[in-house]
């Protein structure tokens, strides 16, 4: 007996000592990976534009015409908490160069508007009440300043720099900061009105910026520009492509997880002639699947309104299209599944850690294993719809394809879905029309290497 117990013991010793798969590079730092698990955060496109029914302000709109009558920064933040959003990313200036805050950096800031007799900061209004609602605050600031009479020369720069130490000293910590890519061009230019292009790699010192952010906010991400961490999907539609690598191409170097955005209206600001034209829940929706679904983080614009609010109608399809995900992915239908798989790393890396409900905890195939089916069965049959997969990214993305399968009273079942079962990375949303199931299969047919995924989920 004692011998049996012992044997046992060392048995349970040696395969919890069971090593951990390689990691598989590249791998995200702790804050892009903490980024990547805020999922869904909002975008705010205010300023002159607004005011002047404009996308893309010359910059020579009269800084005069801005003049929100009711701003009130607590309704955004209260309603983008409402629709689950995570942050707030503001224009702080957009590419006509009027700042929302009373910038030393030019005279083209909201101290010369009507707005709170020349008292107002907007900037500060929004990270204050993003500290009041529990929100995460971000900046833009346009590289491209189509109203600087020195944008294209030497001087501009030391400009758009004071622009940014001001920005990101004194509002607070930031988890984001925006470099928009669209630059040089045609523009007013302190009443040249020509046409200015610069080499944007080059000219606008990104490493002093990125020096600048990083030595204020260590944990904050960079879109855009040479040195960022996270990138741009490559369309505003909102949505990722099917294949979507953290590792930008399968074999690409740096870990740079994707940022959808996209606007809850057609523009980024706001125009009366688009209050119809509000994204429906239904669109709300398949951009969710298709970007937090599909391995990146959503970044959903709100274009404020003349009176300094998010309109009602963006404001109640927004908190509706939450509560819709919220529903649909509401109740695990695997939580107490029993799960089995043709391969396991072990104990510490057994099957059983993808329905855990643990993130650090994972299944592992092992080394000469880079494939793997799994399957969960049911007590009594479930009806299901949408198929959730995690993999541990801390390890490297790995999975390159995978299929689903199900089995109802013995019989077996292919299951056809909508999305593309290819990549995975930090999460994967598949979705099929509803099917009645007592057990569910995932083959995972190619991977980079030994699997590592952390949590599997159904509804
Ligand atoms: C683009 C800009 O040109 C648009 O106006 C908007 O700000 C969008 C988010 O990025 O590059």
């Amino acid at each position: 007996m004692k011998r049996i117990i012992l044997t046992t013991i060392t048995a349970l010793i040696l395969a919890s000592c069971t090593k951990a798969p390689e990691p598989i590079y590249p791998v995200p730092t702790a804050e892009q990976l903490a980024w990547q698990e805020l999922e869904t955060y909002a975008f705010i496109h205010f300023g002159l534009n607004t005011f002047n029914d404009l996308e893309w302000g010359y910059g020579d709109t009269p800084a005069s015409t801005f003049n929100p009558e009711n701003l009130d920064c607590d309704q955004w933040a209260a309603t983008l908490k409402n629709a689950g959003m995570k942050g707030v990313i503001l224009t702080a200036k957009h590419h006509d160069g009027f700042c929302l805050w009373p910038t030393e950096s030019t005279d083209y800031n909201i101290s010369h508007s009507p707005y709170n007799n020349g008292e107002g900061d907007v900037v500060k209004e929004l990270s204050e009440a993003c500290q009041r609602h529990g929100l995460l605050f971000g900046i833009y600031c346009s590289p491209w300043d189509r109203h600087h009479p020195r944008y294209a020369f030497p001087e501009y720069v030391a400009t758009y720099h004071q622009q940014i130490n001001e920005l990101t000293k004194n509002y607070g910590p930031l988890f984001e900061f925006w470099f928009d890519g669209a630059n040089g061009g045609d523009g007013y230019y302190g009443g040249a009105n020509e046409t200015r292009q610069i080499d944007h790699n080059k000219y606008y010192d990104y490493q002093r910026a990125k020096d600048t952010v990083l030595s204020r906010h260590p944990t904050a991400m960079i879109f855009g520009g040479p040195y960022q961490t996270v990138r741009w999907v490559g369309n505003e539609k909102g949505y990722a492509h099917a294949t979507n690598w953290c590792n930008v191409t399968e074999n690409g170097a740096e870990w740079q997880p994707a940022e959808v955005d996209v606007s809850i209206r057609p523009g980024w600001f706001y125009h009366k002639n688009e209050d119809t034209k509000v994204k429906t829940i239904n669109e709300l929706c398949d951009i969710y699947y298709k970007s937090v679904g599909r391995n990146a983080n959503l970044l959903l614009n709100f274009p404020v309104t003349l009176n300094g609010k998010i309109h009602p109608v963006d404001s109640a399809r927004a908190v509706e299209f939450y509560q819709v995900i919220s529903n649909e992915l509401s109740h695990n239908l695997l939580a107490d599944a029993k799960v089995s798989a043709d391969d396991e790393r072990g104990h510490r890396f057994s099957v059983s850690k993808v329905n855990d409900g643990d993130p650090e905890t994972f299944w592992a195939t092992n080394d000469d294993y880079p494939y793997g089916t799994i399957s969960f069965s049911m007590d009594k049959p479930v009806t299901m719809s949408r198929v959730l997969i995690q993999e541990y990214v801390k390890l490297g993305q790995r999975v390159k394809s995978f299929n689903l399968e199900g089995e109802k009273d013995g019989k077996w079942l292919k299951i056809n879905t909508y999305d593309t079962t290819s990549t995975v990375g930090y999460k994967r949303i598949v979705r099929f029309d509803p099917v009645e199931l007592d057990k569910l299969i995932i083959n995972f047919e190619e991977s980079r290497g030994p699997l590592c995924i952390s949590n599997i989920e159904a509804y």
